[in-house]
């Protein structure tokens, strides 16, 4: 039992080691509102986090029709009843005075306060306008990876069969569209192919540019206690920051931003130099070796040392530590997501693998991780750039299945060219053939890159925007029409984690006011627009949670994401439980690949792969030939250095990332005090050699300009690289003084004022990782603000 007394110093909280092969034992983690003890709680409500990707589960407390705390589930695969800080405290957020509780329409460029009615009737009419006067391309929606499965996959139906349009995605494309384009790069279809328990057996572990300690607090406290168990694994890391997973590591490599490929390639150079190449596994399951060999063959530890920065006996100690490894568990995230070649990257860590055949068996897992609580299921139920069940749009056999899952003409649903990804759906905004855009559970006027040019493009006339979130984000003031929403605790779904874990969130107490479950608004604007099927029948036949999880079920039906074995009841009670789960597989899959590569086969795969440079879909032909067998597919790529390096005036690089006491814009976390009052503004990190190079000083405030726009913040020195800067991107404007919008009056305090509009080509992934920018001095510290507080989540 952890009480969770100070779980602000002490995010991991007390150490339960392990041995390898053992089950991670439980600890409760329980945090109640002051004055409120288990006794007094009315009712426990079965639910999970929905503020990362990690899917611990939980029950929420109810006291008199309030959420007053939460309780981890031991019971669960995941967590076994631990929670991280922002699990603990973040639920206060659901009760801020400041929610909204009535729908908001834009009367004299200003929004009042309205009604259901009034605000659906002004969506619908403007919808029925646009696909009469310009059709289906005017309309886009852009989601989120924060929603339940439920409700992503009746937005992709209402989008795709009933507007017809192919502009739908979500934030995820800032996310985990790489660890989707590289696990369909490698393994012709999305599906995550390890699981958490590969922790338990791993002999080795690396974390590829993941800072697991502060952003999957539950998966590191599991790895803590297998570092502190018998017999510990090997541990090696890959980030420019001094992290708290660095400080743990036997081997940290602190390359320059935006050097992963150059690294990998090292790494995959000496292993092949080495002779530690699983031949067998080479032979049996891939295509694409010889290629690789070749491509990788000048690639000396040496060479990459020149371009990374990394000492080639460092890089030659980790391909060792890696070359050797019997049980191998590699995590990916957005170190190599958010980078100008991510999907090169994120494809030579799954390369890795398969020349080491480390794949399928306990403790030999590849976690291409996902950020958000949901984003599984934005991608499975095609509410991304995906169609649904990860079905092929260039496979005309895969869309006429979906045609009649939904019963619609196979022309309803576009397919003309790859669904558009996010970039571009605001390319299009901007450009004025999108009239349209529906914004649900995303904040992009902070969370997307170069905002000045964000707002500029939502605070268009031309352009209608609906914002449907729980506060008035910075989005949402920019919007005509602003639903309120209800959210975790307030209403039910399911929602999929990083390892394909399924857990079920109820409905704990009554949302504020007139907010309503994003289900309820989806069908509630389908059954408006009359959204009709083939046979003139209604298009979205479910009615709530559960007959849209079972609607699901049968899209789901035969594809890797298999759910025809789930249902409610039997999320209930127990833990959650991994897709694919079916007839056959009835308690779940925790692995994928353990007899081969499932879904790679040219009629199964969802997507036939892209050029590494330039980001072209091959044509079917092209990967028939390529691999007929449905093998996996090793792809080598060159490195390429970055698009914006640094220059004489920005000298340095630029990267953005997140302390472990916020979650993204803070819509949540700043609303919950504790996790406000321990990282409360903006911060930049410079070294201290780069802070006495340019004579700054811990605690003075900086301005961090690029060529989009600057940001001010205080200066902390700390161990990352030497000639780099880091903000995190969690600061924008809802919570600044009344009257002060720092962006109009000059610097702000949002990272991606300083962020560039550009993306990889393959994933589509905007650079939030490699930029240049030049730190300046703004005022000095005032010699009596004392000394900066220490966080435990900053890198020093
Ligand atoms: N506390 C907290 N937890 C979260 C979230 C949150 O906002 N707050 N968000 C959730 C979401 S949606 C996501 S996507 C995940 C993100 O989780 P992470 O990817 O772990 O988080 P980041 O801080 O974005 O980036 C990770 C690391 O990449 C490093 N990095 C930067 N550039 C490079 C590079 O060129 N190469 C390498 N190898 N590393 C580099 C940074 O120094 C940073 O430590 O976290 C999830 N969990
Ligand atoms: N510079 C920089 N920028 C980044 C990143 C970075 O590392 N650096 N990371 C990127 C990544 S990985 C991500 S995931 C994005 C995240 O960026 P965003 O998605 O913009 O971040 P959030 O603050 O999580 O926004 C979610 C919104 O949904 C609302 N919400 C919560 N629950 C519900 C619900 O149930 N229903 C509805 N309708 N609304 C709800 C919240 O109030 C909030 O306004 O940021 C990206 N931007
Ligand atoms: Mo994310």
């Amino acid at each position: 039992m952890d009480t969770s007394a100070d779980r602000i110093a002490d995010p991991w909280g007390a150490r339960t080691p392990y041995a390898p092969g053992t089950p991670w034992p439980s600890r409760t983690d329980t945090h109640l509102r002051a004055g409120i003890a288990e006794p007094d709680v009315d009712r426990w409500v079965q639910s999970a986090s929905l503020l990362h990707s990690n899917g611990d589960a939980m029950d929420i407390a109810v006291r008199e029709g309030r959420i007053v705390g939460v309780r981890g589930r031991a019971a669960d695969r995941v967590n076994r009843g631990r929670l991280g800080p922002k699990d603990l405290y973040g639920w206060q957020a659901n009760a801020s005075p400041d929610r909204l509780t009535r729908p908001l329409v834009r009367e004299n460029g200003r929004l009042v306060e309205s009604d259901w009615d009034t605000a659906m009737g002004r969506i619908t009419a403007r919808a029925r306008h646009l696909l009469d006067d310009k059709g289906p391309g005017s309309i886009g929606f852009y989601t989120t990876g924060q929603l339940f499965l439920e409700e992503y996959y009746t937005l992709a139906v209402l989008a795709r069969a009933g507007i017809g349009t192919n502009h739908l995605d979500g934030n995820t494309r800032l996310c985990t569209a790489t660890a989707a384009e590289a696990l369909k790069e490698t393994f012709g279809c999305d599906g995550q192919p390890g699981s958490y328990e590969d922790i338990d057996h791993a002999d080795t572990v690396a974390l590829f540019g993941h800072n697991m300690a502060e952003t999957q607090t539950v998966l590191w406290m599991r790895l803590l206690d297998r570092l502190e168990g018998s017999d510990p694994p090997r541990l090696v890391c890959v980030d420019p920051r001094y992290t708290h997973v660095a400080r743990r590591a036997d081997v940290h490599l602190a390359p320059r931003a935006g050097t992963n490929v150059a690294l990998l390639n090292a790494l995959l150079h000496e292993i092949i130099r080495t002779g530690r190449v699983d031949r067998a596994y080479v032979d049996a399951h891939t295509v694409g070796f010889e290629e690789l060999a070749a491509a990788v063959e000048e690639c000396t530890p040496r060479w990459a040392a020149g371009i990374c920065d990394v000492p080639a006996a460092q890089i030659e100690r980790a391909a060792e530590i890696l070359g050797t490894a019997e049980r191998l568990l590699s995590t990916v995230l957005q170190g190599v997501y958010q980078s100008h070649q991510a999907t090169a990257a994120a494809v030579q860590v799954n390369n890795l693998h398969l020349v080491r055949g480390m794949l399928g068996r306990p403790g030999r897992g590849l976690l291409q991780m996902n950020g958000q609580p949901s984003a599984e299921n934005t991608r499975e139920c095609g509410a991304d750039g995906d169609l649904p069940g990860f079905r092929n749009w260039q496979n005309d056999q895969h869309v006429a299945e979906l045609a009649a899952v939904w019963n619609v003409n196979p022309e309803t649903i576009p397919h003309y060219a790859p669904p558009t990804h996010a970039m571009q759906i605001f390319r299009y905004a901007e450009q004025g053939s999108l009239r349209m855009l529906w914004i649900t559970g995303t904040n992009p006027a902070v969370s997307l890159p170069e905002l000045s040019r964000i707002r500029s493009i939502l605070a268009q006339e031309r352009l209608f925007v609906v914002a449907q979130d729980l506060f008035l984000t910075e989005t949402a003031q920019l919007a005509d029409v602003v639903l309120p929403a209800a959210t975790w605790g307030e209403k039910t779904g399911t929602l999929t984690n990083a390892d394909r874990t399924v857990h079920l969130s109820e409905k704990a107490v009554e949302p504020p006011g007139e907010a309503r479950a994003d289900l309820d608004i989806f069908l509630d604007f389908a059954a408006r627009m009359d959204f009709r099927d083939k046979d003139d029948g209604p298009l979205i036949t479910w009615h709530d949670p559960e007959s849209a999880f079972a609607a699901w079920q049968r899209c789901s039906a035969g594809r890797p994401c298999d759910y025809t074995g789930l249902d409610y009841d039997r999320l209930r009670g127990g833990s959650g439980i991994q897709w694919p789960c079916t007839e056959q597989a009835p308690d779940g899959t925790a692995r994928l690949y353990t007899d081969g590569i499932a879904y790679a086969h040219p009629d199964t795969c969802e997507s036939y792969g892209k050029d590494m440079v330039t980001g072209a879909s091959m044509e079917p032909v092209e990967y028939r030939s390529l691999n007929p067998d449905g093998k996996a597919v090793i792809k080598a790529a060159e490195y390429l250095p970055p698009h914006e390096d640094t220059s004489a005036d920005y000298p340095l690089q630029l990267i953005t990332g997140r302390t472990v006491y916020h979650f993204h814009t803070r819509t949540k976390t700043a609303r919950a005090p504790e996790l406000n009052a321990a990282a409360p503004d903006v911060w930049a990190e410079i070294s201290p050699a780069e802070a006495s190079a340019q004579g700054l000083a811990d605690g003075d405030l900086v301005q961090v300009t690029t060529p989009r726009g600057a940001v001010r913040a205080r200066l902390r020195t700390t161990a990352i690289r030497d000639g780099m800067v880091f903000l995190p991107f969690h600061y924008g404007y809802w919570d600044t003084p009344a009257g002060h919008r720092p962006p109009d009056d000059g610097p702000g305090r949002a990272a991606n004022e300083t962020t560039i509009t550009d993306w990889d080509p393959v994933s589509k992934q905007p650079l939030f990782k490699t930029g240049a920018a030049r730190v300046t001095l703004v005022a000095r510290r005032a010699s009596d603000t004392g000394t900066r507080t220490e966080t435990a989540g900053s890198s020093t």
